[in-house]
């Protein structure tokens, strides 16, 4: 039996639990979640690539069908209404039989718009969960996406079963494959299009089908946070590499990030110096760490490689003061991963929702809360010459401080990011990229 399958069971069960206790905390009789409809395109007759309701796929590995339903309450076995139309003209899903379907009582739908008959019919104590409201309301909810009953789904999605560790280290063993074979592509240097080709060819996984748009950047266009729109044309001289890309596994993603120098010298020490900095970051991942701390260290480490490198003319902690650091480094540290790849519920305090919001000079953090076991981050410091920010300091009092010959040689190299991602026990740190021999 896979590991998947057997740890399955206790996810299915630690799922009840809290939609039992969801359930009992709002007076509600039971969820009934959507995964999704398929989204027609403006003045055409195909539609945009499917995005499965996240709280659907928290259930089940169905991550490709919409028109299906979950009726759930925590008590009773969930009952699936799965989506099998008659149609000759796309591929319809098999009757399920992988390790996931005897934890359901499965009924099929021909017809997506013939759900109702699956459905109880007094809605008045249930609740719709997924995107499509009107479709909620033809139907007769009146609840709908329930703020508190979402806020303690979310909240509790931080904490993972161990299935669903399973998956992330499944989904981190494809992404480093990919990787590898970016890197390969980039040494015999291919343009960023075939770069991401040989990345979603080595992973086997297509663009619709990895969990976010990978970023893949040659030379200068590393200091673009979000490159995704490729160059198709190699450049003449491949300087750096930086590889933002992922893979997805039941549902789960990787968040992986690495930077390359084609030659040793001045980036490739900043490179290897970058990759330390990720690993002392990652070693502040401790149950009852409040997760801004590691990102506050990371500003004086990132301040420590401004000063070592000759970057910055001040002391690690002047640059910190003089707030040079958020120049070369505009983002946050990491965040949740898990079944969206910037998980959920990182800015509350507890399961009600209450407001834990990042502090005001760190607008881009993306998680506060408190660090425990069975969470899992991304840690992913970066140092970035990005010419609309290199230009504000430019016209600022802190100039003084910069050396502009250090900045214009580096420039060419576009930026360094170097991203983990670590399950947090007990007793340990599991970076799982690391762990997979990609350093
Ligand atoms: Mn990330």
């Amino acid at each position: 039996m896979s590991v998947f399958a057997q740890t399955y069971p206790q996810h299915i069960q630690e799922l009840q639990n809290r939609t039992r206790h969801a359930l009992e905390r709002e007076g509600i009789d039971g969820l009934i979640i959507h995964s999704g409809q398929g989204k027609r395109m403006f003045l055409d007759d195909n539609n945009y690539p499917f995005h499965v309701n996240p709280q659907f796929k928290a259930w089940l590995p169905v991550v490709d069908n919409p028109n299906c339903w979950l009726i759930v309450n925590g008590t009773d076995k969930p009952k699936l209404v799965f989506y099998r139309p008659k149609d000759f003209w796309h591929k319809v899903p098999a009757e399920p039989s992988d390790f996931w379907a005897e934890q359901f009582d499965i009924v099929f739908l021909t017809q997506a718009d013939a759900v109702e008959k699956h459905l109880p019919f007094d809605k008045s104590k249930y609740a719709y969960i997924g995107e499509f409201i009107e479709v909620a309301k033809a139907l007769g909810f009146e609840l709908v996406n329930p703020d508190r009953v979402m806020h303690y789904l979310h909240y509790q999605r931080a904490y993972k079963t161990d299935y669903e560790l399973h998956c992330m280290r499944e989904a981190n063993r494809l992404a480093v494959d990919g990787h590898r074979a970016a890197k390969i592509a980039f040494e015999q240097g291919l343009s960023e299009f075939e770069i991401n080709l040989a990345y979603l060819c080595a992973v086997g996984q297509g663009e619709n089908e990895v969990p976010y748009n990978n970023i893949i950047a040659l030379n200068e266009n590393a200091a673009i946070l979000h490159n995704m729109q490729v160059d198709k044309q190699a450049p003449a001289d491949s300087r750096s590499f930086l590889i933002d890309a992922g893979a997805s596994c039941k549902g789960y993603a990787a968040d992986i990030t690495r930077t390359y120098s084609a030659k040793s010298g001045q980036f490739a020490e900043l490179v290897q110096a970058m990759h330390q900095v990720t690993l002392n970051l990652v070693d502040m991942l401790k149950p009852g760490v409040v997760y801004s701390q590691i990102h506050i260290e990371a500003y004086r480490q990132i301040a420590g490689l401004l000063s070592q490198f000759g970057v910055v003319n001040l002391a690690p902690d002047d640059i910190v003061a003089q707030k040079i650091v958020s120049i070369f480094f505009p983002h946050g540290i990491g965040h949740f991963l898990g079944l969206q790849v910037h998980d959920v519920a990182g800015h509350v305090a507890d399961d009600w929702g209450t407001p834990n919001p990042p502090p005001a000079e760190h607008p881009f953090l993306r998680t506060t809360r408190i660090i425990e076991a069975r969470q899992v981050f991304t840690i992913e410091p970066g140092l970035y010459f990005i010419d609309s920010l290199l230009a504000d300091l430019k016209a600022s009092e802190q100039s003084k401080y910069i050396n502009w010959d250090s900045v214009a040689e580096l420039k060419p190299f576009g930026g360094i990011r170097i991203e983990d991602n670590i399950i947090v026990h007990r007793e340990r740190n599991e970076n799982m990229t690391r762990e997979l021999g990609l350093n």
